[in-house]
């Protein structure tokens, strides 16, 4: 394969934390992009996802990893309704060297209509550049009753596919009985799952294995990996269960 290709299953390395959470995810190691942007080379993940500001100054195309720019961002200083909205544009990621773009809607928020409404533009700007496009497709606020419940992470995946997205990015859901209807689901939209807080490995890679049964294309992961003390075996071990089921 040649290097930037940009690849629709896989490992993805997210890094876009430091404004999702502030630092608080971070140790005297993971606040350096440096490091985290290292891991992805040396271990050779599919791509890494930055927000703009630290793929500006940090992140160079030569490292043979692709870059999916996040274009949405959003505080955890705020309280309230989610919401997340546009501060990079399209043009703008292209020339920072992104293959792919990305954007979280908080569907069921009371904001979900400024979210859709901005994804959906980004959407046909994305394509008509032929870039593919990910949908973080995370259901949240107060009119979500629930929102890690099977029936609301295959109405996540659903969005994405209503919504034109290539690529669905959603949490493990707290029953895992229906992952294979998740995939149906989300269509040809294929689907990712996202990390969530470091837990042990064993438990991690349970759930690897579990999606990747069910027809899950890949993972799109940050903490789990790089919260680890061994985060390129790590990718190595997670690789080696997504090859196994091809
Ligand atoms: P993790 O694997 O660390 O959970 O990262 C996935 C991700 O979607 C990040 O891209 C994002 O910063 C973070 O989770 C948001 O998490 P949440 O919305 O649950 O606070």
């Amino acid at each position: 394969m040649k290097k930037n290709e940009f690849k629709t299953e896989g490992i993805y390395l997210a890094y876009d934390h430091g404004m999702e959470h502030g630092p608080k995810d971070f140790n005297e190691k993971t606040i350096s992009a440096e490091y985290v942007i290292d891991i992805a080379k040396k271990a050779e993940v599919d791509a890494i996802i930055l927000l703009k500001g630290t793929a500006r100054v940090y992140y160079k195309k030569n490292i043979g990893i692709p870059l999916i720019l996040k274009l949405n961002q959003k505080t955890s200083m705020r309280g309230g309704e989610p919401i997340s909205t546009q501060t990079c544009s399209v043009k703008e990621a292209i020339s920072l060297g992104a293959s792919a773009v990305g954007y979280t809607v908080y569907s069921g928020s009371e904001y979900e209509q400024v979210m859709l409404q901005e994804f959906g533009k980004i959407e046909e700007e994305a394509h008509r550049y032929g870039m593919p496009v990910i949908m973080w497709s995370y259901p949240r606020g107060k009119s979500v009753a629930d929102d890690e419940s099977p029936e609301t992470i295959a109405y996540a995946a659903r969005i994405a596919l209503e919504m034109g997205a290539d690529i669905v990015k959603i949490k493990y859901p707290d029953d895992d009985s229906k992952l294979k209807w998740i995939v149906k689901s989300a269509g040809k939209t294929k689907v990712f799952m996202a990390g969530g807080k470091a837990v042990t490995d064993e438990e991690f890679e349970e759930h690897v294995r579990h999606v990747i049964n069910a027809g899950f294309s890949g993972v799109a992961v940050g903490r789990n990996i790089w919260q680890s003390d061994d985060p390129i075996t790590r990718i190595k071990r997670i690789r080696s269960i997504i090859d196994s089921s091809r």
